[in-house]
C-alpha cells in the first residue's frame, strides 16, 4: 500500500492560527522529556494556586521506592479554578450550553456566574448535610447540567466524588457506593434518553438494599422528569428543597496538589472494577493543558464533547479541561439517533459549535445510515473533530474526515484511558500530519515504548506492548482502597514502566497505530467491559455452573460480547434460558454488558491444570476455526470439536 497516499498533511490555513506549530511541537516535546521539571513547573502557571508549588516532580516506577508525586506542596481548589477565578473576564460567558434529550425543549446557557452560583448552593448544602473533606460521594445522574454542578460542588468542598455511569444497574451502583463507602448519593428521579426514561432513583432505591452500602446516609434527588419516585424519609431530600436556599457563596477547601479529586471505577482483567483515584493539582494541570493544546482552544470556540460525565472523556473534556480554560462547553442529554439520525448535526449548527469530539463507535453507527442525514445540516461552523475510546477505523475516519468536516476539519485521534487522566497520544492539529487510524505522537512530556513479551524494548519499526516510560501530571495514584493492586496491575508486568494493557504498532514514521487490549478487557463501543465482570454475572444464576467470556469483532461496537455457558448438571437449555441469561447480565451490571452472543458449552476448554483457553475461544467466537493453534495442552480436546460445531453464527 502506498503509505504517502495515506497522509493528511497540516493544513496551513489551520496552522497559521494554530497554537501549537511543528517546530513549537518538536521544540518543547524535547524540552519536555529531558526537563520534565522545568517543563511541567512552567506549564503548572497555567492554574490560580492558593499557594504555588516549588516542589514539581517526584516520581519513581521502581518498586522499592515507588511514589508519583506532581506539585506536591502546592494548593488549590478546582473549582475555584473552573469557575472563579473566570468571574472577572467572563462572568457573563456561556460556560454550559445544556441541549435536552428532545429538541421540542429548550436549551439552556449557563453562564460561568451562574454555575458559581448554583455549585456553590450545593456545596454549602452538602456542608449542611455534613459531607466534610474526604467524604466520599456517589454521582448517579443524567446527562443533565445538575452533573457538572454536583462534581464541581463535591471538588469545592474537599469532598471525593465517584460518577457512576446512568446506564449501570443496582448491582454495579451497590458494589461502586460499598467500594468507597460513599456518605452521600445525587441522583434524579428518572434519567431520559432517545425519549426513553431511566429509572435512576429506583435503580438507586434497589442498590441501597443490598450489602455494604449502608454508609450512605442522604440522597438528593433532582426532579428531572417529574416522574413519581418513592421517597425514604429523612434518607431521601429532593435536590431543590435542601439546595435552592443556600447562599450563592461558598468559601473552597483549600486543597493539597495530592489531595484526592475523584474516584471512577473502571473494569480491568480480574475481579471487580477499580477505584481509579485522580488527584487535584497534576489531573487538573494535565486536563486543562491538553484540552487547551490537542484541541488547539481559542477564546470563542463552541465545544462540544459527546461523551457522558459517567465515563473519563467526560470528566476531563466535559467538565475539567473546558472550565478551567474558561472555554463554552455543550453537555447533551440525549443519543445521536433520536428523533433521527441527523441529531448531532442539528445540535452542532443551532449551537454553531467548532469543536465536535465524539467515538468511533457512534461515526460507524451515523456512517451506515448514509449521507443523507448529514448532508441536510450545514455543519459549517465546524473547524475541529476528534475521536477517542477505541481506535478509528481508516473507512470511518475518512467518512469522518470527508463526510462531516467536508475535507475542512483536522481530526484529532486521541488515546488515552481513565489511568491516565487526560490524553497521552494524539495528533495536534497545527503541528503533526495525520495518517487515518493512527493516534500519531505523544503529547508533551509522554515517553511511549514498545516492549516485547519479555518485556525488551523494541526500536523503530515495531509492534508490541504500549508502555510509557516516565509520568505525566495527570496519571492516576493508587487504586482506592488498594495500592497493591495498582503497584500489581501497571508496574509489576514490565518493571521500570507503566503498561496500559494496550497492544501497539509503530510505523517507520514514528507514528503509533494502537492494536487494541491485549489483556481480558473487551472494548464494546468504545466502553470498558472486564470479562470477569460478565462471567461473574452468569455464574450467579442458579442454573449456571460455569462461564467464560470473550470479545469478538464487531461491525458497529468494535467489539461484541461472546459468552460460553456451561449449566448445572440436570438443565436443560432453552430458549427460554438463553433469554433469560441475556437479561440476566444486564440487570446485574447494566445494558452496555449485554451479551451479544450466548452459546451453550457442554464443557470449556481447559489446560490440564484447570486454566480456561480463551485463545481458543476467542477463535471460535471470530469464526476462525482454522486458527486455533495447538490445542494438544488441553485436557479434553474433543470439548473443542463440539463448540465449533455448535458455534452461534451472528
Ligand atoms: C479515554 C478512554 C481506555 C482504552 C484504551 C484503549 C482504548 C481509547 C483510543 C483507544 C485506540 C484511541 N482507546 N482511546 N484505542 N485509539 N484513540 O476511552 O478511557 O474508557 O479507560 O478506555 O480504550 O484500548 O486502553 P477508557
Amino acid at each position: 500500500m502506498n503509505q504517502s497516499a495515506n497522509v493528511y498533511p497540516v493544513k496551513p490555513e489551520f496552522a497559521a492560527k494554530a497554537r501549537i506549530t511543528r517546530e513549537r511541537y518538536e521544540q518543547d516535546y524535547a524540552e519536555s522529556v529531558a526537563q520534565p521539571e522545568a517543563f511541567w513547573g512552567r506549564v503548572g502557571h497555567r492554574l490560580d494556586w492558593m499557594r504555588a508549588p516549588t516542589q514539581i516532580k517526584d516520581v519513581s516506577y521502581d518498586l522499592n521506592h515507588f511514589r508519583i508525586h506532581w506539585y506536591a506542596d502546592g494548593e488549590l481548589n478546582a473549582s475555584v479554578n473552573c469557575l472563579d477565578r473566570h468571574l472577572a473576564n467572563r462572568g457573563e460567558k456561556t460556560a454550559l450550553i445544556f441541549e435536552p434529550d428532545s429538541p421540542d425543549q429548550p436549551a439552556q446557557h449557563i453562564t460561568y456566574r451562574d454555575l458559581h452560583a448554583r455549585v456553590c448552593r450545593l456545596a454549602n448544602a452538602l456542608r449542611g448535610l455534613g459531607v466534610v473533606k474526604g467524604d466520599r460521594v456517589t454521582i448517579y445522574l443524567p446527562m443533565i447540567p445538575e452533573a457538572v454542578v454536583a462534581m464541581l460542588a463535591c471538588a469545592r468542598i474537599g469532598a471525593i466524588h465517584s460518577v457512576v455511569f446512568g446506564g449501570f444497574a443496582a448491582n454495579s451502583i451497590a458494589d461502586r457506593v460499598a467500594d468507597c463507602g460513599s456518605k452521600l448519593i445525587i441522583t434524579a428521579d428518572e434519567g431520559l434518553r432517545g425519549g426513553k426514561k431511566v429509572p435512576l432513583k429506583a435503580n438507586v432505591d434497589a442498590a441501597l438494599k443490598m450489602p455494604g452500602t449502608n454508609s450512605v446516609e442522604t440522597v438528593l434527588v433532582v426532579r428531572h422528569t417529574g416522574g413519581a419516585v418513592d421517597m425514604q424519609m429523612p434518607r431521601d431530600r429532593w435536590y431543590d428543597a435542601v439546595v435552592d436556599s443556600q447562599p450563592a457563596e461558598c468559601v473552597p477547601e483549600r486543597m493539597n496538589a495530592e489531595d484526592p479529586l475523584f474516584i471512577l471505577y473502571t473494569s480491568g482483567s480480574t475481579g471487580k472494577p477499580k477505584g481509579v483515584l485522580h488527584t487535584t493539582g497534576g489531573y487538573l494541570v494535565y486536563a486543562s493543558f491538553t484540552h487547551e493544546a490537542v484541541f488547539d482552544l481559542q477564546e470563542d470556540d463552541v465545544y462540544w464533547c459527546t461523551a457522558d460525565v459517567g465515563w473519563v472523556t467526560g470528566h476531563s473534556y466535559i467538565v475539567y479541561g473546558p472550565l478551567a480554560n474558561g472555554a463554552t462547553s455543550l453537555v447533551f442529554e440525549g443519543v445521536p439517533n433520536y428523533p433521527d439520525y441527523s441529531r448531532f448535526w442539528q445540535v452542532i449548527d443551532k449551537h454553531q459549535v467548532t469543536i465536535f469530539y465524539t467515538a468511533p463507535t457512534a461515526i460507524r453507527a451515523l456512517m451506515r445510515e448514509g449521507e443523507e442525514p448529514v448532508q441536510k445540516t450545514s455543519r459549517k461552523s465546524l473547524r475541529l473533530l476528534g475521536s477517542v475510546g477505541e481506535p478509528i477505523n481508516p473507512e470511518a475516519w475518512r467518512w469522518y474526515y470527508d463526510v462531516v468536516g467536508e475535507g475542512r476539519c483536522p481530526i484529532v485521534d486521541t488515546w488515552w484511558q481513565t489511568e491516565t487522566g487526560g490524553i497521552l497520544i494524539s495528533p495536534l492539529a497545527g503541528a503533526i500530519d495525520l495518517k487515518p487510524g493512527s493516534a500519531t505522537k505523544p503529547f508533551f512530556g509522554v515517553v511511549p515504548a514498545l516492549v516485547d513479551a519479555s518485556g525488551q524494548v523494541l526500536d523503530g519499526e515495531a509492534e508490541g506492548n504500549l508502555v510509557l516510560l516516565d509520568s505525566w501530571p495527570g496519571q492516576m495514584r493508587t487504586v482506592y482502597g488498594d495500592h497493591q493492586r495498582f503497584i500489581d496491575t501497571y508496574f509489576r508486568t514490565y518493571p521500570g514502566t507503566y503498561f496500559t494493557g494496550d497492544g501497539c504498532r509503530r510505523d517507520a514514521d514514528g507514528y503509533y497505530w494502537i492494536t487494541g487490549r491485549v489483556d481480558d478487557v473487551i472494548n464494546v463501543s468504545g466502553h470498558r467491559i472486564g470479562t470477569a465482570e460478565v462471567e461473574s454475572a452468569l455464574v450467579s444464576h442458579p442454573k449456571v455452573a460455569e462461564a467464560a467470556v470473550v470479545g469478538f469483532p464487531h461491525d458497529l461496537k468494535g467489539q461484541g460480547i461472546y459468552a460460553y455457558v456451561t449449566l448445572n448438571a440436570g438443565e436443560a437449555a432453552s430458549e427460554s434460558l438463553h433469554k433469560e441469561l441475556i437479561a440476566h447480565v444486564r440487570k446485574e451490571i447494566g445494558p452496555i454488558a449485554t451479551p451479544d452472543h450466548l452459546q451453550w458449552a457442554p464443557g470449556l476448554p481447559k489446560t490440564r491444570s484447570g486454566k480456561i483457553m480463551r485463545r481458543i475461544l476467542r477463535k471460535i467466537a471470530e469464526n476462525a476455526p482454522d486458527q486455533l493453534g495447538d490445542t494438544s495442552t488441553l485436557a479434553d480436546p474433543s470439548v473443542v470439536d463440539s463448540l465449533v460445531k455448535e458455534r452461534r453464527v451472528p
